[in-house]
């Protein structure tokens, strides 16, 4: 019998799909499993990242159906999005269309490849049945607070007619059309994360199942900041200036003070003042400068002084005021108190504008002094020159002084953070509409919530270069209002795609309510996610705006849960050539083109095999040609005994008699039975994937290895074959979620029951799984001086005997007296020797 993959995959998908064996199972009261990974965009087609993905979450969520869970296992569609509107101008057709087309085709994929979704709860995050219920959120976010309208500064692209976001803009160019990108003021949409900024922070501690390079990435990006606002009076006027510090320890070392070039304050410091002019010259030049430039550590510092003094409120001393690059407008409070002593950017002005340094801190075991310092001392220490707070170590002194401050009202403790809000508005066309009317007579009106969906209307012909046509869409844009009814304009921003991949894990547990957005009774059937599974690039923005969105529809009472995703694994890049796979680089593996050179089981196995998953995995055509022999050899290895598998029987009396008169069965159920608890421990608590295959890989190797063996009719006995089919139920139970539609295939073959995924997953004997022999430590005179190997049964005698005739213990103990031999079962054996 050929091994015909391709029928063969035909043949178990359609069975699959006939008998409904990956519906979810909602009512039966066994424990849930939510398995879920990263929904596509339909981009056109499949490639190999997407396999790797699917794959691991696929095996995962075939070993918990036969584990005995319920599973949830969906799939869907992150549909809106910017290719799309490109596509369709490029080949003149529509976002709708382009995008549709590519669903269907890539389902047809993914069901190639024979993944265990439910496509019953498919969702396309493009239809109004789901985005309505988006725009049912914006709408109780914004009575809520949580939603608000402000002027921002943006990267706005004249070419392109829209905001870009900062990853498209490339060396301050479109990325798309290449014309040079301005920063812009404009009114947009926001969401107010940071008013979970803590929250978000505080959970990170309870996110174990998380990579923790994913939290610390996550901790960086919110950044929180603990330190204190200190005002500083400006000298000759009634006015001050308020810092942010986290250094209040160092406040007797400020010998300046930095303003970003954002300031307010700038101009009305300089004027008057001999500097004007060159302060003015300073912020213009600043504006034209790209941000992202700005914030790169290493840029030159650069500053002007604005001729204006401050008055340190400790010390009383004057310090100059300068406007300087490296002050950002949007941290603390845009102003910072300088001391060069112990900042390393404020040590470096200070040398380039030969200001004065001051020490404040002393650390233990050296004495810094200004003239020799090369570079800042940024770490603790004791406080001098510091008025009553010297002698203090730093740590207490910045409690001291942020006490002190607030006693005479001139500072106080202040938490910062770097995390921003979430600018949601775009100007694009193939997005979710913001359900906001705008109305010159009630301002903002939002969209009455039995209005909703405000459809996107699929009409709209795209306009060259990808500006929105909505603006222009008379029919959209021209409504009365919902207050007064007077003439109103419709708000034509659309919502950042990232908003519908926060919540899609919650509406698959539902995808069907068209009552309500969330059926809380499913929310808490399913909800959290056990395990998500996705790509490390999402580790800051997707992950943080999912877990974000899940705070604040708790707050509006849909879901209970405080975190989406229990358990996260980031797989690994699938590289070619030590590379990317991207069309860019030319070095694309075509999923499809392998599947059907080798078949989909093919695929799953190499791509599970050649790597664990959260590592880069190299892309090899031996490995292919290598996973395909394996199961190909695993084929022939069933078909050409399949009667005698057929009518073996796994009788518990001839399998333990078999291996009890013949040492190679024994060797082989041992081997089986280690497979499975090696499997199961690898798949389910590690999810690596390729020693869990290697160890099929062996198991099989070693089961040719016995049926190779010369062997008469007679010696080939019932007992022989229930040890055989033992193994071979192991290994194809084992490989099903990898592999699942040629063990399907197999199995039926042999007469078991299938598909396997129904089946309970093997539970292996340890008794027989359980090695004869152990591994101890020989110790002469508490030093190990050798490992052997003894059988688990071997008396203390034979034990000592072994140790003292081995080679390397001899070596210590020969012409020596043994005084005592001291013998731990199955772990060490320590002799004594004297003289
Ligand atoms: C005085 C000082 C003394 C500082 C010292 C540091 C060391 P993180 O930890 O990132 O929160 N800073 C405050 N606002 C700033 C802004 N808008 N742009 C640039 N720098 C700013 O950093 C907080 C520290 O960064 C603050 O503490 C302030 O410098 C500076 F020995 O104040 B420090
Ligand atoms: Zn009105």
């Amino acid at each position: 019998m050929r091994y015909d993959f391709s029928a063969i995959e035909d043949k178990w998908q359609r069975i699959w799909n006939e008998k409904e064996v990956f519906r979810t199972e909602e009512a039966s009261d066994l424990p849930k499993f939510y398995c879920l990974e990263m929904f596509p965009y339909p981009s056109g087609r499949i490639h190999m990242g997407h396999v790797r993905n699917y794959t691991i979450g696929d095996v995962l969520a075939r070993l918990k159906r036969m584990k005995g869970f319920k599973v949830l296992h969906p799939m869907g569609w992150d549909a809106f999005g910017l290719p799309a509107e490109n596509a369709a101008i490029k080949h003149g057709t529509h976002p709708a269309k382009w995008t549709y087309e590519n669903i269907d085709y890539m389902r047809d994929q993914l069901k190639k490849l024979g993944f265990s979704y439910d496509w019953s709860r498919e969702i396309a995050t493009c239809d109004s049945s789901y985005y309505k219920w988006e725009q049912l959120f914006f709408l109780e976010m914004l009575e809520k607070g949580l939603v608000y309208r402000k002027k921002s500064k943006v990267n706005w692209c004249e070419g392109c007619q829209t905001v870009l976001a900062n990853e498209q803009v490339i060396d301050g160019e479109c990325w798309r059309c290449g014309k040079e990108v301005v920063e812009q003021e404009r009114e947009g949409w926001f969401f107010k994360i940071t008013q979970y900024a803590e929250e978000l922070l505080s959970c990170i501690d309870s996110l174990k199942g998380w990579p923790e390079k994913v939290l610390t990435m996550q901790k960086n990006w919110i950044g929180k900041s603990v330190g204190a606002e200190i005002e500083f009076p400006i000298d000759g006027r009634d006015e001050s200036i308020k810092i942010f510090t986290t250094r209040p320890d160092t406040l007797f070392g400020v010998t300046f003070m930095s303003i970003s070039p954002e300031h307010p304050m700038c101009m009305s410091l300089a004027s008057g003042t001999a500097e004007e002019a060159k302060v003015r010259e300073f912020c213009e030049r600043w504006k034209r400068i790209p941000k992202r430039e700005l914030q790169m550590e290493e840029k030159e510092k650069e500053g002007v002084f604005t001729g204006a003094y401050a008055i340190n409120p400790v010390t009383q001393e004057k310090v100059p005021i300068f406007v300087a690059n490296f002050v950002l407008m949007d941290y603390g409070t845009g102003a910072v108190m300088a001391v060069p002593a112990h900042d390393q950017r404020d040590f470096e002005f200070a040398k380039k504008y030969s200001l004065p340094i001051k020490v404040v801190i002393q650390p233990e075991g050296t004495e810094l002094s200004p003239d020799s310092m090369e570079e800042a001392w940024e770490g603790p220490g004791v406080l001098v020159n510091s008025g009553k707070f010297s002698g203090l170590k730093s740590r207490d002194a910045k409690e001291a002084i942020v006490k002190f401050l607030e006693k005479e009202g001139i500072g106080r403790k202040k938490v910062s953070f770097r995390l921003r809000d979430w600018g949601i508005s775009r100007q694009r066309y193939w997005g979710t509409p913001i359900p906001v009317i705008h109305c010159d007579k009630c301002g903002i009106v939002p969209v009455p919530k039995e209005d909703l969906p405000v459809e996107l209307p699929l009409h709209a012909d795209l306009l060259e270069g990808g500006r929105s046509p909505l603006p222009e869409l008379d029919e959209f844009v021209d409504v009365e209002c919902p207050q007064c009814g007077g003439r109103a304009k419709r708000e034509t921003d659309t919502m950042d795609t990232f908003v519908e991949s926060s919540w899609y894990f919650l509406r698959y547990s539902c995808p069907h309510e068209d009552s309500k957005p969330l059926d809380s009774q499913s929310v808490k059937a399913w909800l959290p996610v056990d395990q998500y599974i996705g790509g490390v690039e999402h580790a800051i923005l997707h992950l943080l705006y999912s877990r974000f969105f899940t705070k604040v529809l708790r707050d509006l009472g849909y879901v209970e849960i405080d975190e989406p995703f229990t358990n996260l694994l980031t797989q690994g890049m699938v590289l070619k050539d030590g590379a990317k796979m991207s069309k860019s680089k030319g070095n694309v593996v075509d999923p499809d083109a392998m599947i059907k050179a080798y078949g989909a089981d093919t695929v799953r196995v190499f791509i599970l095999f050649a790597a664990p998953p959260e590592r880069d995995l190299e892309w090899s055509d031996t490995g292919i040609e290598g996973a395909h022999r394996f199961l190909t050899r695993l084929w022939r290895l069933v078909t050409e005994n399949l009667d005698d598998l057929k009518e073996a029987k796994c009788d518990h009396e001839l399998l333990t008699s078999a291996s009890e008169q013949d040492k190679r069965l024994k060797a082989l159920r041992q081997k089986t039975h280690q497979t499975i608890l090696k499997v199961t421990e690898d798949c389910e608590k590690r999810l690596h994937f390729n020693t869990a295959i290697s160890a099929i890989m062996e198991l099989v190797n070693e089961l040719s290895g016995v049926l190779a063996e010369e062997k008469t009719k007679t010696e080939r006995d019932k007992g022989f074959w229930a040890v055989i089919k033992e193994a071979v139920n192991a290994v194809l139970f084992l490989l099903s979620p990898m592999a699942p539609h040629i063990t399907d295939e197999l199995a039926e073959l042999m007469g078991e029951e299938v598909p396997l995924v129904n089946r309970k997953w093997p539970v292996a004997d340890e008794e027989v799984a359980k090695s004869d022999s152990v591994q101890i430590a020989v110790q002469v005179n508490g030093k190990l001086r050798a490992k052997i190997e003894i059988m688990r049964n071997a008396t203390e005698d034979e034990v000592k005997q072994m140790a003292l005739g081995d080679e390397r213990v001899k070596r210590h103990t020969e012409g020596k007296a043994i005084k005592k031999v001291i013998y731990v079962p199955g772990r060490l054996i320590n002799i004594v020797v004297g003289g």
